[in-house]
């Protein structure tokens, strides 16, 4: 049997299709507008049996035995009754409050995170929390001050493509297509990234700028654009505001002032503003290479700026804003007592820029635990998420995790996060589950993830187990639906599709017809109703108007830049196409031996550090030290390594995050360093 759902096992949400034979997933393939020999294929789908049979999968819930000494096996009920006497007591001790619930990316960035979110907030707590100061959703957020949601890049369809930051060949397969189909076209290419990728290689201009330094470049772009009268005219005039304070400050920001600091030519990044300003319509990708730095907020307001000032907002070919599905908001957020605030509070901008989105910095989590900043918490629950290895400062991260009073893991497999739980709750894989993710919903046409074959093992769909809670808790009225499809069914309501609908659309269904340039007929949903280039409501924020009117926030020397005694700069990367994340080193036919653990060395420095391929390398920041096996390779710049990303569940010597600060955090977004930082290079051995 074939059937239609979306694979979960990364963030990009390809609908794929799925072949089952008795209750059993067989194979599964991505959908694609390419012609089937043009198509790309993703390892991981094809290794999805693999990971849904694997042997190591959570089979039972289990419960750290009395003495401490590792887990023994128990029934659901014993499960969840436990983890409901630890809620009680510990609001009854603390507070509601004092509990939280952390959000991962993976699996279930959907509508599902609704359904904590409405659990904790008729429980009492403010605090879910999720990963979006580190993932996209900081970018969301610079989108959304600017116009008012954020833009898709219609790649397909440009002449010209600016990629930021992106890797889509490893990380989006269905975007890369895109991108190989309009090259095919005669669509100029730019790539921005400090690393020669595969795309690099394909560019009209690759600009291999200094790790962290975007901001820099995307000024200096708006200042040529708008310097050369390279702007859209008839679009900034009737559409946007703050032009004028926004070449005010950006005139701040020269090519010939910039171009240094970026390690880029003058030349360089005026053949790129260019040839983005003057090849219509053009779009931009920008990716996570952009986030995980303070400035995240800023730079990608920059760039978002750099859409509306060359009118390709909106556009067929452009960066076309969202014809979002207007689902029901389940949150209950209004059951929560005035004036609680989250453990975020020190953000609430961000906090509250969406309706549904609720809190995201992460970091706040880990103060509260260690510090009882702004307040304690006790205890935590996780769902979909590794901490350990995936937020910053592992070590830091890890004694909270330890400290913790109770706390309740839901994984599919027993992570470095979920050794350190109480209670650990085994989770159904996204094969197993329905449920309307995030990309279903955030634009036409809508797609179903359906459950294509039964949970394996005794394990429970994120739902199932926030529901049930739920109804433990005296909650039964809230948490009526005895299946995904009837939660999904009323919160598509004001829609008037339904799960059934959308199953016979396995395809996708649009609900609106597709429409660009709707600004000519509705205002930005800005508070002004027009692109912003000033925003009031940062400046009265204390957050600059204008991005970087106060100048960079960092200090030249800082734990993002070189220092004399961490010379180098080490670049978070790469995310292989055989994992996601922490994820799957623990699938054979994926790890294949653990190639790909590795830390890219340009040949200077590994001559200058006497290094030699295959040395294990011991790499050390301020904050601590990991070893990993060295490369050598001009995808680097002297000066930079690039230091292989998620294998701390695989080898805890190998765990990047050793090596990240979460000591200051960006002013708008709560981001802290993770992308680039200082460090410095050893031999620790040589390999036999
Ligand atoms: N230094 C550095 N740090 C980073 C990054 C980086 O590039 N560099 N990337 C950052 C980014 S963008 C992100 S999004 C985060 C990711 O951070 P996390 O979300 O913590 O990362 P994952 O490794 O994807 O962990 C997901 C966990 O969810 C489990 N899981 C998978 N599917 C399901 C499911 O259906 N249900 C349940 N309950 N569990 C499931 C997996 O087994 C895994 O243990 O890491 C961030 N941290
Ligand atoms: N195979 C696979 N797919 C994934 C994931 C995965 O782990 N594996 N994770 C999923 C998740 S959670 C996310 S958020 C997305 C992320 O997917 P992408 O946005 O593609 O992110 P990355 O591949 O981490 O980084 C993109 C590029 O940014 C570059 N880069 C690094 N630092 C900088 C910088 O300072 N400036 C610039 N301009 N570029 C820089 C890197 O060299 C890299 O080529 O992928 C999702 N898809
Ligand atoms: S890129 Fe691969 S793992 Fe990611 S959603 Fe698509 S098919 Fe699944
Ligand atoms: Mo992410």
């Amino acid at each position: 049997m074939i059937l239609d759902t979306v694979c979960r096992l990364c963030s990009s949400c390809c609908p794929i299709e799925a072949e089952v034979v008795d209750n059993r997933l067989i194979a599964a393939r991505r959908k694609s507008f390419l012609a089937p020999e043009k198509r790309l294929s993703c390892p991981k789908l094809a290794a999805a049996p693999d990971i849904v049979y694997s042997p190591q999968r959570l089979m039972t819930p289990l419960i750290r035995k009395d003495d401490g000494s590792g887990f023994r096996g128990a029934g659901w009920d014993e499960a969840l009754d436990l983890v409901v006497a630890r809620l009680t007591r510990h609001r009854e001790e603390t507070g509601a409050r004092s509990i939280a619930w952390l959000r991962g990316m993976a699996a279930d960035w959907g509508a599902p995170w609704d359904y904590p979110n409405r659990l904790m907030h008729v429980f009492g707590s403010p605090n879910t929390i999720g990963n979006g100061s580190i993932c996209f959703v900081a970018r969301d957020f610079a989108h959304s001050c600017t116009y008012g949601a954020m833009a898709f890049p219609e790649a397909k369809n440009a002449r010209c493509i600016l990629i930021w930051g992106k890797n889509d060949g490893n990380t989006a397969l269905g975007a890369a297509e895109s991108i190989h189909y309009a090259r095919e076209q005669g669509a100029a290419l730019v790539v921005i990234d400090p690393v020669e990728t595969a795309l690099a290689r394909k560019a009209d201009i690759w600009l291999q700028i200094k790790p962290g330094h975007d901001g820099l470049l995307a000024m200096a772009m708006i200042n040529e654009i708008i310097a050369e009268r390279l702007f859209d005219e008839e679009f900034v005039g009737h559409y946007t505001t703050g032009f004028d304070r926004l070449r005010e400050i950006a005139a701040r920001y020269p090519a010939e002032s910039v171009a240094e600091k970026t390690w880029l030519t003058v030349d360089q990044i005026k053949q790129a503003a260019r040839l983005y300003a003057t090849t219509k319509p053009a779009s931009i990708i920008d990716g996570n290479g952009l986030d995980m730095h303070r400035e995240v907020f800023d730079t990608t307001r920059a760039i978002a700026m750099l859409r509306a000032l060359t009118g390709n907002l909106d556009k067929p070919g452009g960066d076309v804003l969202p014809q979002p599905i207007p689902v029901r908001n389940i949150h209950l957020k209004d059951r929560l007592p005035d004036g609680m605030a989250p453990i975020t509070r020190d953000y609430p901008l961000f906090n509250t820029f969406s309706d549904t989105w609720g809190n995201q910095v992460q970091g706040c989590l880990i103060d509260a635990i260690l510090e009882e900043s702004p307040y304690p918490v006790k205890m935590v629950v996780v769902q979909t998420g590794n901490p350990v290895v995936t937020m910053a400062d592992s070590t830091r991260t890890r004694e909270a995790f330890t400290k913790v009073e109770t706390l309740v893991v839901i994984d599919m497999f027993l992570s470095e996060t979920a050794k350190l739980a109480d209670v650990i709750l085994p989770a159904a894989s996204c094969f197993e589950t329905t449920q309307l993710n995030r990309f279903s919903i955030r634009n036409n046409p809508m797609f179903l993830q359906n459950a294509v074959i039964p949970p394996v093992g005794d394990s429970w769909p994120n739902w199932r187990i926030v529901f049930e809670l739920g109804r433990r808790l005296g909650f039964a009225a809230e948490f009526p639906w005895q299946s995904a499809e009837e939660a999904i069914d009323y919160q598509l309501e004001p829609t008037g599709v339904t799960v059934e609908k959308l199953r016979q659309h396995g395809n996708g269904l649009r609900i609106e017809e597709l429409r660009y340039e709707k600004y000519r007929e509705e205002p930005f949903k800005t508070p002004t109703g027009k692109v912003e280039f000033f925003s009031e409501r940062l400046a009265k924020a204390g957050l600059p108007g204008v991005p970087f009117e106060h100048g960079l926030i960092d200090n030249p020397i800082s734990f993002a830049d070189q220092s004399d005694e961490y010379p180098m700069l080490g670049i978070s990367g790469s995310r292989d196409i055989r994992f996601t994340n922490s994820q799957f080193r623990n699938i054979p036919s994926l790890l294949r031996g653990g190639t790909g653990c590795v830390v890219d060395i340009h040949p200077d420095d590994a001559r200058g550090y006497d290094l030699t391929e295959g040395d294990l390398v011991l790499i050390e920041s301020p904050k601590g030290a990991i070893e990993m096996t060295a490369r050598i390779s001009i995808i680097v710049r002297p000066g930079t390594v690039r230091i292989a990303w998620g294998w701390g569940d695989y080898d805890s010597r190998a765990n990047l995050n050793t090596l990240t600060e979460d000591d200051r955090r960006g002013l708008a977004t709560g981001t802290s360093t993770m992308r680039s930082f200082m460090c410095r290079l050893r031999r620790a051995r040589q390999e036999e």
